[in-house]
């Protein structure tokens, strides 16, 4: 390496092989998991402070993990390696097997975690029909039931702000609250799936800690739009931490020299907030952009965050094949629907090419089928 840390050029394809080489520069919305650590990140990865983390010994993870407790709001943080396994040893914690998890029927939690909470937590999945990734305290109190020998245990309540399959819709603290009281008066826990929570907080000019207060715990990704290249920190009291940390061990989740990892999380959390304000501008003009397009409709959203949710008329598998031989990355979220977000790798100028080889294959498409 020569001493340098300079990251690698963002994903490129090479369109003249041989003596100068022209590349193309290859434009992933796919996900905001995507990024590439930055040259601060690698440069404080390389210069961690590690130990074991298992035996309690490594400085900067426990430097990472209390720095997102305080911005979270809570006592104690455990750094996971995914937001996968933050939400699944929440509800381990949370819950005994059998009892009942409570989430959007669309919730990541539900949706796209394997049923993990179900196979792993034992938990008995409890799917709410929300708005917009959104369910009220009222919706909560009509699904829980009376205790009886026939049901489950009612367990836990689990939020997820901002909320993905919604294409980023955002809850307020009020919303927020309206479950909360419902859930502490049914005697539920409460546990917030904050992958993107800072997406949130900025959409809203509040606080992270101010969405997260009066969750029993939160999970928040490093590695979405704050820019890590791997993790999450689940946060929680001292003594939920406690326990968690027992869980993460028996999922296979203690790391060992994690510290070059938590740097980059550290990294992530002092430098990643303040480009999520671009991140959302970037996506609102795609967005605009895109709906006057024919044959186009852009999912509305109250408040936009970092995605945008297309509705297509073709098959969303051949707009995703079309978009990717124009170097341009999406996914199809459902038969007729793509997702981009954007994220610190995305550009002004990547949304207007996006937008131009969207408008040529907007034209295309009409004779697609
Ligand atoms: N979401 C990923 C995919 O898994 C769908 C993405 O590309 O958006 N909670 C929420 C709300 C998430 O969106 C995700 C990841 C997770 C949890 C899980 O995080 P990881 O991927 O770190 O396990």
């Amino acid at each position: 390496m020569g001493g340098s840390f300079e990251p690698p050029l963002r994903v490129q394809r090479c369109v003249e092989p041989g003596e100068g080489k022209v590349w193309a520069l290859i434009i992933d919305l796919r996900s905001d998991t995507v990024t590439r650590p930055t040259s601060v990140m690698r440069q404080a990865m390389a210069v961690a402070e590690v130990g074991d983390d298992v035996y309690g010994e490594d400085p900067t993870v426990r430097q990472l993990e209390q720095r997102a407790a305080d911005l979270a709001g809570k006592e104690a943080g455990l750094f996971v390696p995914s937001g996968t396994m933050g939400n699944l040893v929440a509800a381990m914690t949370h819950l005994h097997p059998g009892d009942e998890l409570f989430a959007e029927a669309e919730a990541h939690i539900l949706y796209y975690e394997q049923g993990g909470c179900a196979r792993l937590a034992g938990a008995m999945p409890h799917p709410i029909r929300g708005q917009a990734g959104r369910f009220s305290g009222a919706d909560l109190r009509r699904e829980v039931r009376p205790a009886d020998l026939h049901f489950p245990r009612p367990g836990l309540v689990a939020i997820e702000n901002t909320h993905n399959r919604s294409g980023g819709e955002v809850w307020t603290e009020a919303e927020t609250n309206d479950v909360l009281t419902a859930a502490h008066e049914l005697g539920l826990a409460t546990h917030l799936d904050g992958a993107r929570l800072f997406n949130a907080a900025t959409a809203l000019g509040v606080s992270a800690a101010q969405l997260a207060s009066g969750f029993d715990s939160v999970s928040i990704c490093l590695s979405k739009g704050l820019g890590a290249p791997v993790g999450s920190v689940l946060c929680g009291s001292r003594d939920f931490i406690g326990r968690a940390r027992r869980n993460r061990k028996v999922v296979g989740g203690g790391m060992r020299q994690a510290g070059v990892l938590a740097a980059a999380g550290l990294a992530a959390l002092s430098d990643g907030v303040a480009g999520l304000a671009d991140d959302h501008r970037h996506a609102a003009q795609l967005a605009e952009g895109l709906a006057a397009l024919p044959g186009l409709q852009v999912a509305a959203v109250r408040e936009r965050t970092n995605m945008v949710m297309v509705d297509v008329d073709a098959p969303a598998g051949l707009w995703v094949a079309q978009l990717k031989a124009a170097d341009v990355l999406v996914n199809a979220v459902s038969p007729h629907r793509l997702r981009l977000v954007t994220h610190l790798d995305v550009s002004g100028p990547d949304v207007e090419k996006t937008l131009t080889v969207f408008a040529k294959l907007a034209e295309e498409a009409t004779r697609w089928s």
